[in-house]
């Protein structure tokens, strides 16, 4: 699809991971996905904005919230939805469920249930990268309650010691499940990756698709050219509940006035005449994605343990 500027090539991608996943809420009830969702409704800026000045051969690691990294990376949408029905044909031959997408081909090197546990990882990839002397650039992206986890710690001083072609992305939402950040941590999480000698940017509007963009692609520049390690934080915000479909403001752990203030700032909701203009072209990918997912094969009784470490 041709685009006239870079703001409506961007909007395109976000809004087609919104309505993928507000497909997935549709679907949730026929309980013909097979897996719990953690929905990035709210949060698709951050993945389309970052992943736009990737190449296919960057590798990127993200958390089990991965619907949106999984597509801006170029993911194939028949194969997520298959997979999130639990399809021979889905992108972990339907064994991995929403949690643990993964698109090697596109450079989507794996997703994890376990917190911070896909940091380790990309800091692997990115000693591969600089060791075997490919010029990727490695992107780890994860939370801001992953950043209380040691491995996420051990990662940041083994990349800046030494000196990997990595950018640590934390998606900050502000929450881990219930529990609000200012309830967690004693120290704001840009100063603390500081600490480590990484240079860091921060970013206080995830909705502001084209300035991720901007900010991501000098830094992704930087470390292609320096081959060092560089750290970004991003401010977002997620609309539904932890995992799964639904709403959640009758929790009680946030304000709907929050919840608002954020809906108020997101193009997706505001510039309305883009949506209309969009919508119908995604939502015939997706008819044919979720398509392909109901007539797909099961995976055989045979292949239960193939492709299982
Ligand atoms: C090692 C580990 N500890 C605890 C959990 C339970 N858990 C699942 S998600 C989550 C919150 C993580 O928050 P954050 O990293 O901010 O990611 P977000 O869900 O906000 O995207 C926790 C504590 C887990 N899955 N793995
Ligand atoms: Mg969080």
């Amino acid at each position: 699809m041709k685009f006239p500027g870079i703001y409506e090539e961007l909007f395109y991608k976000a809004l087609r991971i919104r309505l993928v996943e507000e497909r997935i809420i549709e679907l949730y009830p026929s309980d013909k996905i097979q897996s719990p969702v953690h929905l990035s409704i709210g949060q698709e800026a951050v993945a389309v904005g970052a992943c736009q000045s990737l190449k296919q051969t960057d590798l990127l690691f993200c958390s089990y919230r991965s619907h949106a990294f999984y597509l801006a990376k170029g993911g194939h949408l028949r194969e997520m939805f298959a997979e999130l029905y639990g399809k021979a044909t889905g992108c972990g031959h339907g064994k991995a469920g929403s949690m643990h997408l993964a698109a090697p081909e596109v450079g989507l090197m794996g997703s994890s249930a376990v917190v911070a546990s896909t940091i380790p990882h990309a800091v692997g990839a990115a000693l591969a990268a600089e060791r075997l002397k490919k010029p990727q650039v490695i992107v780890a992206v994860f939370g801001d309650g992953a950043t209380e986890e040691g491995a996420y710690h051990e990662s940041l001083n083994f990349a800046a010691l030494h000196k990997l072609p990595i950018v640590l992305l934390c998606e900050n939402n502000g929450l881990a499940v219930h529990s609000k950040l200012e309830a967690r941590q004693a120290y704001r999480i840009t100063d603390q990756a500081k600490s480590y000698g990484l240079p860091v940017a921060y970013l206080a509007d995830g909705h502001d698709v084209v300035k991720v963009h901007e900010v991501f692609s000098g830094i992704v520049g930087e470390v292609r050219r320096s081959r060092c390690p560089h750290f970004v934080e991003i401010r977002t915000c997620r609309y539904k509940e932890h995992v799964g479909p639904d709403e959640d403001s009758h929790a009680g752990y946030r304000s709907v006035e929050e919840l608002q203030a954020w809906k108020s700032k997101d193009p997706l909701i505001l510039n309305q005449e883009l949506v209309a203009q969009y919508r119908p072209v995604i939502l015939q990918e997706i008819d044919d994605a979720v398509e392909f997912a109901e007539r797909s094969p099961w995976p055989e009784r045979s292949e239960l343990l193939s492709d299982v470490v």
